[in-house]
């Protein structure tokens, strides 16, 4: 049996309708400026940075557990609404460290989508409503796009020793990008450039 850190059990208060944890170890800001180079319209993200001074694009909070075999990480995700040109804000999204562990998302407040992708060029869409539970599989990139008016709201759950790869994901972005039209959201697929 493998011997990990001994953690004493706790509890936590969270604001499911603030989307916060009220005593977070780890609170992870993402500003506009942050998310250079993942939105198609990388001018209408700098006149955002500009105009607004740089705005909170998503928070983190989390719990300081270790990150290792056997333990689960917790997260609060909250992610702003709005726009860049036409494409929904999103998180970065990544695959995991670990490639082989998988995520739980509990969306519980807002709406949106969200977009997933494997190394091997397959691709997923799930809607994010309140209530509704999202299984991300091992192997599976993924992320949060909101597609409301209102912060998207998310418990993520994944194991300890899952880490966060980033890696390529700037650069290839996702295969589907998500558009709100004159008030219609519309899932476009993408294409990678080479
Ligand atoms: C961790 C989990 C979430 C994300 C968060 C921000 O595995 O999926 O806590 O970290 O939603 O997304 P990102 O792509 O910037 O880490
Ligand atoms: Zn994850």
């Amino acid at each position: 049996m493998r011997e990990i850190t001994k953690v004493e059990p706790f509890g936590t208060d969270i604001d499911l309708n603030a989307g916060v944890m009220k005593d977070p170890d780890v609170h992870i800001l993402r500003r506009a400026s942050d998310m250079r180079g993942y939105y198609q319209d990388g001018e209408a993200l700098e006149e955002l940075i500009r105009k607004e001074e740089d705005p909170v694009h998503y928070e983190v909070f989390e719990k300081d557990i270790p990150e290792e075999y056997g333990q689960l990480r917790f997260s609060v995700s909250k992610l702003q609404p709005g726009i860049i040109g036409e494409e929904c804000f999103m998180t970065k999204g990544h695959y995991h460290s670990v490639a082989q562990t998988a995520e739980i998302y509990l969306c519980l407040r807002g709406e949106g989508y969200m977009v997933m992708k494997t190394l091997e060029g397959r691709s997923k869409v799930e809607p994010m409503t309140p209530e509704r539970l999202l299984y991300v599989s091992p192997y599976w990139a993924h992320r949060s796009v909101n597609t409301g008016n209102e912060p998207l709201i998310s418990l993520c759950i994944y194991p300890g020793e899952a880490g966060h790869n980033y890696g390529g994901i700037e650069k290839e972005g996702f295969l589907q990008r998500i558009y709100l039209r004159d008030g219609k959201v519309e899932i476009v697929k993408h294409k990678p450039s080479p």
